[in-house]
């Protein structure tokens, strides 16, 4: 199978993850998303990646149909088998997929005061799940699982920006910081994304237009107080 991906994508990076941790063994091939080809509109109807080409050659596209297909095909199982559990656990895996593009729209932020009014809205998504967290180390105890994998993309740059620029959106959430810290040392997440993805993640959202990327440069926010 293959996937039609993008270095940065979070949707790409959350099937991209189903499939490491199902070890499911694929292709990926990026496409140019300035300039999507002709075939490529064909077989996406949003013109969006990820569009995985399963081995019928049938192309699905929207990551979350993606994921249950895979989920559908593939051992282990990532979602719980209690029928409660599973609906649960989709719930707060829908709770986080939301939010890709709000954090990616946060991150962009061209001025100090534009990133907080859009992370206030943006670390709501951390106050309603510190209520529902155990004591991990994943959502569900000691096995990582799809609500987990849901939840990678955001914690896994929720981290790069932590590191790059100081700025902490999970300042207050220890919980969330301890489930995020194990997700980091998980394959699933290492394998999800390229070996060029912090290069393309730094030129794109730490660049000088953006205010995390002016931080980054005058030395992080403890530099800058
Ligand atoms: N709902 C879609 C969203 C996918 C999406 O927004 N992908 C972005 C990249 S992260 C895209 O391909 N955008 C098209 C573009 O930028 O031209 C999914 O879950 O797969």
């Amino acid at each position: 199978m293959k996937i039609y991906s993008s270095p940065i994508c979070p949707f790409v990076q959350r099937v991209n993850a189903v499939l490491e941790a199902k070890g499911v063994h694929y292709e990926i091939e990026y496409v140019d998303l300035m300039n999507l080809p002709d075939w490529f509109l064909k077989i996406s109807p949003n013109a969006e990646v990820p569009v995985l080409v399963t081995d019928n050659n049938v192309a699905l596209f929207e990551s979350f149909a993606i994921c249950e297909y895979l989920e559908e095909m593939y051992s282990p199982k990532l979602h719980p088998s209690d029928p409660e559990k599973r609906a649960l656990h989709r719930a707060w895996a829908r709770q986080a997929a939301t939010q890709y593009l709000v954090q990616c729209s946060t991150q962009r932020s061209a001025t100090r005061e534009i990133l907080e009014e859009k992370t206030e809205n943006f670390v709501r998504l951390f106050a309603k799940v510190d209520k529902v967290l155990g004591d991990g180390p994943f959502f569900d105890g000691e096995r990582l699982s799809m609500v987990d994998i849901a939840w990678i993309p955001v914690l896994h740059r929720c981290d790069l920006v932590k590191t790059y620029t100081g700025f902490d959106f999970l300042n207050g959430y220890p919980k969330i910081i301890k489930w995020q810290q194990a997700l980091l040392n998980t394959d699933a997440l290492q394998k999800s994304v390229p070996d060029t993805f912090e290069e393309h993640f730094v030129q794109f959202y730490l660049n000088e237009e953006r205010y995390l990327g002016r931080l980054m440069n005058a030395g992080g926010e403890q530099a800058v107080g």
